[in-house]
């Protein structure tokens, strides 16, 4: 029995190293050369990330940390409809830092509720579940490790209470329009119509606050992005040359849309595998979207995909909106 549990493990994470393989060829060999920056988020990747949190610029978690602690009361409100048991499923949960005040709210409310984080990351999980378990252990905990649709599916077959969706830290934001509206879109066919979705997005603002968060003095945001080309080297067998490729940010404050790119230093070759990658003096690779939004782009993306806003709460700056969503 011990080697049936096993195999199915090793090959799943075989699996697993074969996506970020094709994606990463795929995206190289691509006009303009992209990478996804769901990958960002190994160990290392997850230490920054902290770091990136804890910068004075990223006031993102910040202001949302604001919501969670100070609106508590009005989150749980407009998730708690009545007192029927229900699923809190966290997309993307990293360490829970935000939703924890919420569990506990909900937990002292004596609410009847199973927490179901997903992440992709398997090494925050473990913290998130050791953290919970010291702090809130009364709490009813299920991890589930994986991809946002694959690990909702599974949660959908697992019970079939009620579900309270939460997609925190404006993590939508690294979709692009399009993605965001097949996702919502996808969300809502997935849900019944008693489930509720709470979705944090980062709202436009002052340019320059905006472009500081995501081009730091510290250069921790630089270290973040250039660490995926780190983790292709050692998990894909790549030989980039780290020195040779440089962070630069952009925010658009019409569109909404901040964006990181690596910059190739000079005409270059890398090798992934048995493939080779040509880089010319100053192309550039696409990193990752981090997009803003108006009250009325979160409107629209609502209407789109099917729901209706029930209540955005924000933080005090007004710079962050939790959007709570009925199916
Ligand atoms: C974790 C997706 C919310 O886009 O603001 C932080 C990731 N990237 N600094 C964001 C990130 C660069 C972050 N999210």
């Amino acid at each position: 029995s011990l080697q049936l549990t096993k195999e199915p493990k090793k090959r799943s994470e075989k699996n697993h190293s074969d996506h970020f393989l094709n994606d990463v060829l795929t995206g190289l060999q691509s006009n303009p050369k992209h990478l996804s920056s769901k990958y960002f988020y190994d160990k290392t990747g997850d230490e920054l990330f902290q770091k990136i949190m804890a910068m004075p610029e990223y006031y993102l978690t910040r202001c949302e940390l604001d919501i969670f602690k100070n609106k508590t009361s009005e989150l749980a409100e407009a998730i708690r409809s009545d007192e029927q048991p229900f699923d809190l499923i966290e997309l993307g949960a990293g360490d829970a830092m935000k939703s924890t005040y919420l569990l506990k709210y909900l937990s002292e409310k004596r609410a009847d509720f199973t927490y179901m984080p997903i992440d992709i990351s398997g090494n925050i999980l473990s913290v998130l579940e050791n953290n919970l378990k010291d702090k809130l252990p009364e709490i009813n905990i299920k991890t589930l490790e994986g991809e946002y649709f694959q690990m909702l599916k599974k949660a959908m077959k697992l019970s079939s209470r009620r579900k309270v969706i939460l997609f925190l830290g404006g993590n939508i934001g690294n979709m692009t329009s399009k993605e965001a509206e097949k996702f919502c879109t996808s969300l809502h066919q997935l849900l019944n119509s008693e489930d509720i979705v709470l979705i944090g997005f980062d709202l436009k603002k002052n340019p320059f606050t905006v472009l500081n968060a995501y081009s730091d003095k510290s250069g921790i945001t630089a270290e973040f992005n250039l660490n995926l080309l780190t983790r292709i080297n050692r998990e894909l067998g790549g030989n980039f040359d780290i020195e040779q490729f440089e962070h630069y940010e952009s925010y658009d404050p019409i569109t909404g849309a901040c964006r990181s790119f690596l910059i190739s230093l000079k005409n270059q070759q890398v090798k992934i595998e048995e493939e080779t990658i040509d880089f010319a003096e100053n192309e550039v690779i696409d990193m990752e979207v981090s997009q803003k939004f108006s009250k009325s782009d979160i409107e629209y993306l609502a209407e789109k995909s099917g729901f209706s806003i029930s209540r955005n709460i924000s933080d005090s700056k007004e710079w962050f909106i939790d959007s709570i969503w009925k199916v």
